[in-house]
């Protein structure tokens, strides 16, 4: 495959025509036009599929309820192209593992379930029966439960993922690494300490009545389109909308919605951001820490002239504990290291205080950008205690909002895909299924490879996803993983994870969201949640290509079967109506019943939110201001000078590349460059364009580097770089993670940058 390169700035706004011309090449380019076109007009609607590509909310509103980065992932899925045996007859491991991550996708639907050879290395067919064999055999001849690892990306349903905790807990492990692991695990663990719960507290509907939007670390052009219309229509109606953002990213500037023709056809664009601040990378906390200051100074100023303060103090004193230490933080924080360390000046911090000051009702939003830093954790609680300050929960138009990633992700920790289990879900469980769950806590994803890489890994078994291009340490990981027992994927598509077999492997093939999934008992649907604990049906109706794929959740099924038998649950009678797997859901996860019955609502219905009812399930029973002193640099270890970001282009859905553009960000034909600030390369004594080598620095010893990136001058603060994952993950250390979360810091990693001695131009293609 060639490819055009080109860097060339993309002027017109962001959705349009651009936007509307990309989709339509996806749909016609699929060979599989109409059937496309019928899966579009479905998607998202009250009985068609959830779109696998984000985890935004649906207004049930629009016609067409579908983006263009919705339409990619939807295409993708559904082309007609397929792998099968002969593919593998010509194509060994070994050069398969020379071919791009593009080229590996690219071969399309994996049929049949297959086993690696190692003599010929070689995947072949095998019955869905040995398969099944094969994992029980390696299951049950395990010494301790513990060696076996389920990983889960986020877009298996809740009904799948259910029954895989289910499953993992009664052979008495709580290894369940996932995704979130890697993604947006500090903002759950850091709203859990804050106000009680790890989930966002708005509704898609408060968008509507906010008076002011601070969007943190998030590119919704790219990554959840379907929020630039709910932040363009804030903007149209006065609302204000505060971005902090390293970059200076298209969609966050101006949008068009390429849904409403005339605005497509005239470019009547419309502002989103009405004050665009560019933090250095990791500087939000000083960023929050500064507006905090600023406002605690006018708040004092009006208490000592006599006049009212600024805050909900009703709301303080009845919601809140631990005001005053924060208070003793920020006064003990020098403007001089705010400004240093986010990289802002204390009037542009003034500024977005002033704009939160003059608010009634204040949304926060916020994504990677947040949470894949050492102290992130620290950072998701700092904005917390600001919407506190002002009583920003818990009423109309308010609230917190960590964007999801993964379309499912969130459903999954609701249904107990996670290696630190509450109490209560396990006590449920125990309950009602009669048997003692595990009480010890098991690997994150981080940990997960870690111990695969200490050989005590036996069995690995992953729901979806891409571990080994999406994990960090990329060298370590690809070793990690061939040193597992048993690894076993089930997946959709081929994928760089299916080229590091363990000792032995299998590819287990599954239908997609967008398929119609038929069991004994009938047609099937399943459950998913989205940001906003919204829980509704999706029901797929492509047909399969294959009789030989299996949906998701009989697959679980069938593998549980094979290692516990009927002993404790008929897995295959669940497996053949799902109606029997959210019976068990109603009957131990809060907030489920009658869910069978509920599924029928339109639009889904509501889980709730204890924070959002303003009642705080912390051990004060109130919301807890933290009160952690800002970090004493981004990476406090080592002095750099470059921080790299690690981040999505347009044209890819994490670990899935599906072209070779970022359009908002002009690059063209080519993933191998590296944003940088003009004044950087001429301090380098560089050029735009030249290609240079990226090196981590690290304190472990090991070298970890990436060749022959391509440098594109672009709006970032001096000393801030980016480049795109998944091709920098073998920068990003395993040891180095968040502080109480255990995510890679994906952007925050410590580099140098050296002009480039072997550039291998044909890398990509
Ligand atoms: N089309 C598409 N949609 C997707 C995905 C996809 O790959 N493709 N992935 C899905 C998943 S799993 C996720 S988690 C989400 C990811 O959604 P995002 O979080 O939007 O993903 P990233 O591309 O990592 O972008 C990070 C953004 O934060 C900014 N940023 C980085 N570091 C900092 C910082 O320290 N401070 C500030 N203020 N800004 C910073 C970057 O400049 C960039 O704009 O999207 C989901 N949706
Ligand atoms: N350097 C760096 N690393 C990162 C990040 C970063 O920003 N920078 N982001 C992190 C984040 S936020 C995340 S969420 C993780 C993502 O990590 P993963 O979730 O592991 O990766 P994906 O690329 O989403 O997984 C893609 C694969 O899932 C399979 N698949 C697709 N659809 C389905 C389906 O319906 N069912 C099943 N069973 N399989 C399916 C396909 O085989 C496809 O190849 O990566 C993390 N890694
Ligand atoms: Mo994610």
């Amino acid at each position: 495959m060639k490819f055009k390169t080109a860097i060339k700035p993309y002027r017109a706004a962001a959705g349009g025509l651009g936007s509307l011309e990309a989709t339509t090449r996806f749909v016609f380019d699929s060979k599989n036009a109409l059937k496309n076109l019928r899966n579009l007009l479905r998607m998202n609607k009250a009985r068609g599929f959830d779109c696998p590509g984000c985890a935004w909310g649906d207004d049930n509103k629009s016609t067409f309820s579908f983006c263009e980065n919705g339409a990619k992932a939807v295409t993708w899925e559904a082309t007609r192209r397929q792998i099968d045996a002969s593919f593998f007859a010509q194509h060994s491991v070994s050069a398969l593992n020379r071919q791009s991550d593009y080229f590996l996708e690219y071969q399309g639907r994996l049929t049949e379930p297959l086993r690696y050879n190692p003599h010929t290395d070689r995947y072949e067919p095998v019955s869905w029966d040995d398969a099944f064999a094969l994992i029980g055999r390696h299951i049950r001849e395990m010494d301790h439960p513990n060696q076996m690892e389920l990983y889960t990306s986020g877009r298996a349903s809740n009904e799948a993922s259910y029954l895989y905790q289910l499953f993992g807990r009664m052979v008495g492990t709580n290894n369940f690494p996932d995704c979130s692991n890697m993604c947006h695990e500090a903002s759950g663990a850091g709203l859990k300490r804050s106000i009680g719960v790890g989930k966002g507290t708005i509704h898609l509907t408060d968008f509507e009545q906010a008076d002011a939007i601070f969007v943190f670390g998030q590119n919704p052009g790219t990554n959840h389109p379907r929020m630039l219309h709910s932040l363009r229509h804030a903007a149209d109606r006065g609302a204000r909308i505060v971005t902090f953002n390293t970059l200076r990213e298209r969609g966050l500037e101006r949008f068009a919605d390429p849904q409403k023709p005339l605005e497509v056809v005239t470019s009547r664009a419309g502002a989103i951001s009405s004050a665009y601040y560019q933090p250095n990378l990791g500087g939000d906390m000083a960023a929050v820490r500064g507006m905090a200051k600023a406002l605690l100074e006018t708040h004092r100023q009006r208490l000592a002239n006599g006049e009212a303060g600024i805050f909900d103090d009703a709301f303080i004193a009845q919601h809140t504990t631990g005001i005053e230490a924060w208070f003793a933080q920020i006064d003990a924080a020098s403007w001089q290291s705010i400004e240093a360390q986010s990289g802002l000046s204390e009037q542009q911090l003034r500024d977005a205080a002033a704009v939160w000051q003059s608010a009634r009702r204040v949304i926060c939003t916020w994504a990677m950008g947040i949470t894949q830093h050492k102290h992130s954790l620290d950072t998701v609680r700092e904005i917390v205690n600001l919407q506190l300050l002002g009583g920003h929960l818990g009423k109309p138009g308010a609230g917190l909002c960590p964007v999801r990633g993964h379309s499912n992700v969130q459903g999954n920790r609701t249904m107990g895909i996670d290696e630190k289990p509450p109490a209560a879900l396990l006590d449920s469980l125990a309950r009602h299924f009669g048997f003692e769950p595990p009480r010890t806590p098991g690997h994150h994803t981080v940990a997960a490879i870690q111990a695969m890489l200490r050989d005590e890994v036996k069995v690995l078994i992953t729901l979806g996803g891409n571990l080994a291009a999406a994990a960090p340490d990329t060298t370590l990981t690809r070793e990690a993983l061939k040193r597992c027992g048993l690894t076993v994927h089930i997946s959709t598509k081929l994928n760089r994870t299916h080229l590091m077999p363990g000792a032995q492997s299998l590819i287990l093939p599954t239908l997609g969201r967008t398929e119609e999934d038929m069991q004994a008992t009938g047609r099937q649907f399943v459950t998913v949640e989205d940001s906003f604990s919204m829980v509704h049906a999706s029901e797929g109706i492509g047909k399969p290509l294959a009789e030989t794929q299996k949906s998701e959740t009989a697959i679980v099924a069938g593998i549980a079967h094979a290692v516990l038998g009927n002993s404790k649950l008929d897995w295959l009678a669940l497996a053949d109506d799902y109606n029997l797997i959210r019976d068990h859901i109603a009957a131990t996860i809060p907030g489920f019943n009658n869910f069978n019955a509920r599924c029928e609502e339109p639009g889904g219905f509501w889980l709730g939110n204890s924070a959002a009812s303003l009642t705080f399930a912390t051990p004060s029973g109130k919301a807890e201001f933290s009160s952690a002193p800002l970090p004493d640099a981004v990476c406090p270890e080592i002095s750099a000078p470059f921080v790299l970001q690690t981040l999505r282009s347009h044209d890819q859905y994490n670990t899935t590349i599906y072209g070779l553009d970022d359009r908002y960000r002009g690059v063209y034909g080519q993933r191998d460059v590296l944003f940088m600030h003009p004044d950087d390369i001429l301090a380098l004594g560089l050029s735009d364009g030249d290609r240079v080598d990226i090196t981590t620095l690290a304190t472990d010893g090991i070298t970890r580097q990436v060749t022959g990136f391509r440098l594109v001058a672009y709006a970032i603060p001096r000393g801030n770089l980016a480049a795109y994952y998944p091709e920098t993950n073998p920068l990003v250390p395993l040891t180095r993670y968040g502080d109480g979360t255990g995510t890679p810091t994906s952007k925050s990693i410590p580099v140098t940058i050296t002009p480039s001695r072997s550039v291998d131009t044909q890398r990509i293609a």
